[in-house]
């Protein structure tokens, strides 16, 4: 089997991200335009923010080089450096742009829950989740997007053949790596990256799915979301993309927040290994 067919059983080449004819039409509103990526879907495109303020900016405008009719969805938690004021700002001068204010930090797996709800009430077509520190690059949208047809869940993975790490310390990547491991063999998710948050979701599928009782607020929130779309029937791909550390501010990342999200994965793992989901 060739390196390219072995990654088209989970997820498409980068060449897929420019198809040069328009989807059939009974996949809904996936035509793309050359290299403008245009869409009829309505798309929403959801940043976490923390403190984001030096990359808000500079992101969305990126996003809307790749995907001109994306909209985007800002849940600010209350960023001590402006950034939710900022988005106000960018709000107010761009339809396109919206913004959620919380209270204050309330976690990034709550956040994008919020965006998750926000995106089924507004029936958007397609929800893409990003981190707001150029981690997650908007050039790999359009590929996420054409990898929507006949599927449900596409994510932008680190894990398969074109994709990786760049500027990640070894910790992290140890760290990422085993639970991906774990999680693989003991929630049999058919995928390879189940812990990064850069992701498309079908929205009318999410609906479907049971984000009521997720027991995940940090880093396990990603792995949970993915079981719980596979236990609703979601058929999931993956496309490859090279994440960067961020560009500028500080990683939130905090060891007891991670314990507990180990903590999560074993007990759901478990769980779902002996049959008792
Ligand atoms: N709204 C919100 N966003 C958060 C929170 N924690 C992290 N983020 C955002 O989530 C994304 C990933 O966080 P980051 O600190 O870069 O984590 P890392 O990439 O794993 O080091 C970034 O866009 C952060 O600004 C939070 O408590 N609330
Ligand atoms: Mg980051």
């Amino acid at each position: 089997m060739s390196p390219l067919s072995k990654m088209d059983e989970t997820g498409t080449s980068p060449s897929a991200a420019l198809p040069s004819s328009p989807l059939p039409s009974g996949e809904k509103g996936l035509a793309m335009k050359g290299s403008e990526g245009l869409t009829s879907a309505r798309i929403l495109v959801s940043l976490a923010t923390y403190n984001e303020r030096d990359n808000l900016l500079p992101l969305i405008r990126e996003i809307h080089a790749f995907v001109p009719a994306a909209e985007v969805l800002v849940v600010d938690d209350k960023s001590p450096d402006g950034t939710g004021r900022l988005a106000d700002e960018l709000a107010a001068a761009d339809p396109r742009i919206h913004v959620l204010h919380r209270a204050g930090k309330l976690g990034l797996g709550t956040a994008i829950l919020a965006a998750m709800r926000y995106a089924i009430d507004k029936e958007y077509d397609f929800l893409i989740n990003m981190d707001a520190d150029f981690s997650h690059h908007p050039r790999y949208l359009p590929a996420m997007l054409a990898g929507m047809k006949g599927r449900d869940v596409m994510i932008g993975s680190r894990y398969i053949l074109g994709g990786g790490t760049v500027n990640w310390p070894l910790s992290r990547k140890a760290i990422s790596l085993s639970v991906n491991g774990m999680v693989r063999i003991l929630m049999r998710i058919p995928a390879h990256d189940c812990s990064g948050a850069y992701r498309c979701y079908r929205v009318a599928k999410l609906r479907r799915t049971d984000l009521d009782h997720l027991l995940s607020r940090g880093y396990s929130f990603q792995q949970e979301v993915l079981f719980r779309c596979r236990k609703a029937g979601c058929r999931i791909g993956e496309t490859p993309i090279i994440f960067e550390n961020r560009r500028a501010g500080a990683s939130k990342v905090n060891p007891k927040e991670m314990l507990r999200s180990i903590s999560v994965l074993l007990w759901l793992g478990i769980h779902a290994f002996c049959g008792w989901e």
